[in-house]
Formats: structure tokens, sequence, C-alpha cells
């Protein structure tokens, strides 16, 4: 069957941004599905929710996906639900991004982001509008770079990490799996695991649950 275009799973304020980044990609966005019984019936900038997330199921031969949610937990159960669903990476044509940058299928990249050499972005990996991720850096998957945040060389950021708006890395540090960087925060030592630090410098504020 010829695709229709690209679906969204999600129909909330990431998903805007989502299909805005698509359009601007030259791609066409047929459908969104949402489990919200409020957005039944209605759109997202034009394109059409056209029921729950289940439903996605029906439309799998009809093009690939991107997950436009932007909790990075529920990104990981989404896409381990729906495994059998091909999934998209989505970048925006106003992102700087070296040829040698590996992006894994379901990431999305906004306008304005950088991305220098020997970068690796995981899968379902959400590079926000204007943040920087300088070189050699790896980001895990299903991991949260906010807008206006800045990475410096060889950061390593852990599958589900969540960089808040404006935040910033020093060289060579190892942000944990699922852990939290607040707004603002600059991070000039190590983050273990699940650990929300906040400030300048960043510090342990406390550990995360579940
Ligand atoms: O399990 C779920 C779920 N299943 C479907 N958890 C959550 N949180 N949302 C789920 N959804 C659908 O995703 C909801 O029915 C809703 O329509 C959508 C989330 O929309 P919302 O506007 O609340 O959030 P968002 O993910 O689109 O945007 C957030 O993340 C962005 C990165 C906001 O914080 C934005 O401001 C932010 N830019």
């Amino acid at each position: 069957m010829k695709p229709d275009g690209v679906f969204l799973i999600g129909g909330g304020g990431h998903a805007k941004v989502v299909v805005a980044t698509l359009r601007s990609a030259g791609h066409r966005v047929a459908g969104v599905f949402d489990d919200d019984p409020n957005r039944q019936g209605r759109s997202v900038l034009g394109v059409p929710v056209l029921g729950s997330i289940e439903q996605a199921l029906n439309y799998k031969e009809r093009g690939p996906f991107v997950i436009a949610i932007g909790d990075n937990r529920t990104r990981k159960s989404i896409a381990e639900r729906f495994e059998s669903l091909e999934w998209m990476s989505v970048v925006h044509p106003a992102a700087q991004i070296h040829s040698s940058v590996e992006i894994a299928p379901g990431a999305v990249v906004f306008a304005g982001v950088v991305i220098q050499p020997d970068v690796v972005i995981g899968e379902h990996t959400i590079l926000n509008t204007g943040c920087t991720v300088d070189h050699d850096c790896t980001i895990g998957p299903f991991a949260h770079i906010t807008p206006g945040a800045h990475l410096a060389g060889a950061v390593h950021v852990g599958e589900g990490a969540f960089l808040g708006i404006g935040s910033s890395v020093v060289p060579n540090q190892h942000i944990g799996t699922w852990a939290v960087v607040g707004a603002g925060g600059t991070v000039v030592r190590d983050v273990p695991d699940k650990t929300l630090v906040v400030g300048v410098p960043a510090k342990v504020v406390r550990i995360l649950g579940e």
C-alpha cells in the first residue's frame, strides 16, 4: 500500500512541534492517535485525530510513526508496546548536524539544534529547540534535551534522562539513566542514575523513584 504520510502517537503540545518540524522537512503528516476522548474528532495543526493509540496498529502499513509525547517513560512504554510499528526520526532543516552523527529511529531534532561530529543519538530521544550537543557525546534512548540546554564534548546521557531548559554540562560528564537536571542547572560532576540535581553547580536534591 502506498504510504499516506507520517502518523503521530500523542496529540498535545509536543505534537504541534513535531507536526511543524515534519512539514518543514517536507513530509506529509497523515494522522494522530491519542487516548484522550476530548481529542477525538479534533485536529493538531490541521492533522486529524484518527482514534486511540491502540488503533494505530490498523495503520501500520500506511506510513512510519513518531511518538510525539514529551514524557520519557511514556515514550518508552509506547515504543515497547507497539514494537511492530515503523519508527521514523525527524530532523528540522534548520538544525545543523555533522554528517558523522548517528540518529536512531524515533528521535526528533527541532529547529536551531546543533550537533557536532561523532555524536550518537538514541531511539525516541528529543533534542528540543535550540539545544547544542558537542563532539563525541552519546545520548541514550528516551532522553530529552530540552530547549536551550548545552552539552560540552564527550558527555554521556543515560537512557530516559531529562536535562531541563537552559541547563548545561561541562565536558566528559556522565548523566545517569532517568536522572533529571533542573532548569538552568550546571553539571560539573557525574550524576548518578535516577537522581535529581539542581543549581549552579548542580547538586543532588533527591533520589527519584520508579
Ligand atoms: O501515558 C500517557 C499518555 N498516553 C497518551 N501519559 C501521558 N503523559 N500522555 C499520554 N497520552 C497523550 O499524550 C495525552 O492524552 C495527551 O494528548 C498527550 C500529551 O499532551 P500534553 O500537551 O499534555 O504534553 P506533551 O507531551 O504533548 O508536551 C509536553 O512535553 C513537551 C516536550 C509539554 O511539557 C510541552 O510543554 C513540552 N514542550
